[in-house]
């Protein structure tokens, strides 16, 4: 393998046209900080940069949209998306922005050199124009029909859905996005990029040297320079950008997707006067982590401008992500679909490692994944918390029970297989880890640091060291100085248990660092050791804390995510997406929604033995009173013969036991709702179904999922009780 004497990695810049939410961080901040906080543990020379992206029409159209001035949106953008990275522990060296002088000094001087070298092609072509706002429609000015997947809103440079590069001219039904006009065509000039020229370098460069890059990566370079590839307009009309430098350029600047990722030099030099060693030295290793839509960006096109260029150096690897879906759906700015993470932060104060754990152990690295809170509240429970968590806690709380907080000695004559396997897992874990990491793993990489501490809570569970020390009856021995000791046979293995258990806490705190780092804090203060300890080089080595040495209470690592939270965010996101539909949305999605319920009406029977309706009208108070509520105490439950969704309930009433059938066989077992009490409406007319005359109909809540809950007074109560 190459050795690489410093490190240079990039994160792509988030457009500063809104806040960024967890598919971002999944995508590409998160396994980026990874992979930074590893090597600076490595002790290697890392810079990590990354900034705001401040141009292009994602800009103009937001301030559009919220009435103010360009400037003002990526001012008050930026500060809140600068702000949740910190908050989140991602460790750039630099958060710089585009609009910096520093930056339009950068590109504009990359533009003029391939300028001067005769490298772009100025054409006049006829592009699409808003006649209404006067403005040419360039990239997502422009929205129409994607010719790839059908999706309606598909921009003019890009179908967000199916992730497709496109031209405003391939859009199917183009229209402006600023005013619904159809637009006509008009004639402009532009600087163009002779991307085909550079064919023949990027094929060799991509195809036959980076067949170590990601299948995903290197699948998606290969369709676009197998289709063969065109000029492409750096330039745009607009006054919003990075000035184009040459005369007779009034009202044009550089094309964002241009002056982008110029943006990662910009903001090494601003970061250090030895910019150009991470950026022309070959002996530095540049890996752009990004998401999945931005790969033709930087795998084909910057190369093809840094090789035009000729004093850069290329990256090493593009290990792009796919996208995180958020409950099964695509994430989407419009709709409001998204979980923010400056939300995130507000509404779980300090549980930035359990979102960082979460969006890793589920990273999109080589499919789009789907983010659910309930998965969410699974992973942080039964994984931070029961095991990881766990084991800390109880080597902890039991070498202060039984060690008196220090830390014991390892006594080698009473040393087995089991304590000599966990010790041989400990050095072992480091090296698969190191694998993992080195091929942009980052799941599996954490995977093997939860399966260490699953195997201490084994080996605790197995040594059993609360059970081996019988109270304070211990007999006194001397050690090999002479000293007096309260060593027994069984003290010696509870020595032993708890002596490992430690040194691999210890390890863990090494391991966990890169992933989840406020973890790795709590820990070495627990440990009352420090920062140094973090290096990479003790990690697997299995004598690290010293014998003697006094250690802090345990305290907690991570909180359990309760039902009520997860309830609360699912509520939170359906929520902010129904009042943030546009209307193109909101009619798309009632019409998925009508279709639903159309299904539902043609095939599911109620599961309350009543009729389905969709939506329903207002009605007067004098409607409601006429439904006769009460609460009824199920008796007995048996299936209906022949139909498998019915069961026949037999309800204590108070005054009187009444039959139901209801449809909720497929839900609950007969014999787990003996006893529940239910809402019944008691005075629906009887209704004959399969033989037998149901009386009433219970009340059931459905969620999301489709998942049924009985509607249940929150205490027992007397049967035959009223509801209103
Ligand atoms: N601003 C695109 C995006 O947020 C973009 C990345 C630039 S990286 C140089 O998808
Ligand atoms: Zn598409």
């Amino acid at each position: 393998m190459k050795e690489f004497k410093r490190y240079l990695l990039t994160a792509a810049l988030p457009y500063a046209n809104g806040p960024v939410h967890i598919g971002h961080l999944a995508g590409c901040y998160l396994p980026a900080d990874i992979y930074a906080r590893y090597l600076r543990a490595q002790k290697k020379d890392v810079k990590f940069v990354c900034g705001s992206d401040e141009h292009g029409v994602p800009i103009t159209i937001r301030a559009i949209k919220e009435g103010i001035t360009p400037q003002e949106v990526v001012d008050k953008y930026h500060a809140i998306i600068k702000d949740s990275f910190e908050q989140m522990g991602i460790s750039f060296d630099i958060y710089s922005r585009t609009s910096n002088a520093i930056h339009h000094k950068t590109a504009s001087d990359f533009f003029t050199n391939l300028y001067n070298k005769g490298l772009f092609e100025e054409k006049e072509t006829e592009q699409y124009y808003d006649e209404e706002k006067k403005t040419f429609l360039a990239d997502r000015y422009i929205i129409g029909t994607c010719p790839v997947c059908g999706n309606e809103n598909a921009y003019g440079d890009q179908c967000e859905r199916c992730g497709s590069s496109l031209s405003p001219e391939q859009l199917i039904n183009p229209k402006s996005a600023l005013s619904d006009a159809v637009p006509v065509k008009k004639k402009t000039t532009h600087w163009y990029f002779p991307l085909q020229n550079y064919e023949p370098f990027l094929k060799q460069w991509i195809l036959e040297e980076h067949k170590d890059w990601k299948n995903n990566v290197y699948g998606q370079c290969k369709s676009w320079l197998d289709k063969g590839l065109q000029a492409r307009a750096m330039t745009r009309d607009s006054n919003w950008g990075v000035k184009v430098p040459l005369p007779n350029a009034e009202g044009k600047v550089l094309y964002v997707w241009f002056d982008a990722p110029i943006g990662y030099i910009s903001a090494t030099k601003e970061l250090t006067d030895n910019w150009a060693d991470y950026w022309c030295k070959k002996d530095t290793k540049l890996v752009h982590f990004i998401g999945k839509d931005n790969i033709v960006f930087h795998c084909i096109i910057f190369p093809a401008m840094l090789h035009a260029h000729g004093n850069f150096i290329l990256p090493d690897n593009v290990p792009a992500n796919e996208f995180l879906n958020i409950e099964g759906d695509k994430v989407s700015t419009s709709r409001n679909w998204a979980v923010w993470v400056d939300e995130y932060l507000k509404d779980f104060p300090d549980q930035q490692d359990v979102l960082r754990y979460v969006l890793c152990a589920n990273a999109p690295e080589t499919k789009d994944n789907d983010f659910t809170w309930k998965d969410f509240q699974d992973r942080t429970n039964g994984e931070l918390v029961a095991i990881f968590g766990n084991f800390v806690n109880r080597t902890f709380v039991l070498m202060h029970k039984l060690c008196k907080g220090k830390v014991p000695t390892l006594h080698a004559d009473v040393l087995d297989d089991t304590d000599r396997k966990l010790l041989e897992e400990i050095t072992a874990t480091k090296t698969k880890i190191e694998n993992l990491l080195e091929q942009y793993k980052f799941r599996d990489a954490l995977y093997e640091v939860i399966d260490l501490a699953r195997k201490g809570n084994k080996y605790l569970q197995e040594k059993e060291p609360w059970k081996k020390v019988t109270g304070d009856k211990l007999p006194v021995t001397s050690d090999n100085l002479g000293n007096l000791q309260l060593v027994s046979g069984n003290q010696k293995l509870v020595d032993n248990a708890l002596h490992i258990s430690l040194q691999l806490t210890a390890n863990l705190a090494i391991f966990i660092n890169p992933f989840l780092p406020f973890t790795a804090k709590k820990l070495i203060y627990m440990m009352k050791v420090v920062d140094k300890m973090l290096e990479w080089e003790n990690a697997g080595k299995t004598k690290l804390l010293s014998v003697g040495y006094s250690l802090r209470a345990p305290e907690l690592l991570f909180k359990k995510i309760e039902d009520e939270e997860v309830k609360r965010q699912v509520e939170k996101l359906q929520e902010a997406s129904s009042k943030q539909q546009s209307p193109i949305d909101k009619k798309e999605n009632n019409n998925k929604k009508m279709e639903e319920i159309k299904s539902e009406e043609s095939s599911k029977v109620s599961p309350m033995g009543g009729d389905l309706e969709g939506a329903k009208s207002t009605i007067q108070y004098d409607d409601f009173a006429k439904l006769d509520l009460k609460v009824g105490t199920i008796l007995s439950a048996e299936k209906v013969e022949k139909a498998d969704k019915l069961l026949k309930l037999e309800i204590d009433m108070g005054a009187e036991k009444r039959i139901i059938v209801s449809g909720i066989a497929l839900h609950f077992k007969p014999e787990e709702i003996k006893g529940k009490q239910v809402v019944v409406v008691a005075n629906l007319a009887p209704r004959k179904m399969r033989g037998i005359e149901s009386n009433g109909m219970i009340l059931m809540a459905e969620d999301k999922q489709g998942k049924l809950y009985f509607v249940s007074p929150d205490t027992l109560i007397d049967a035959g009780s009223n509801v209103s």
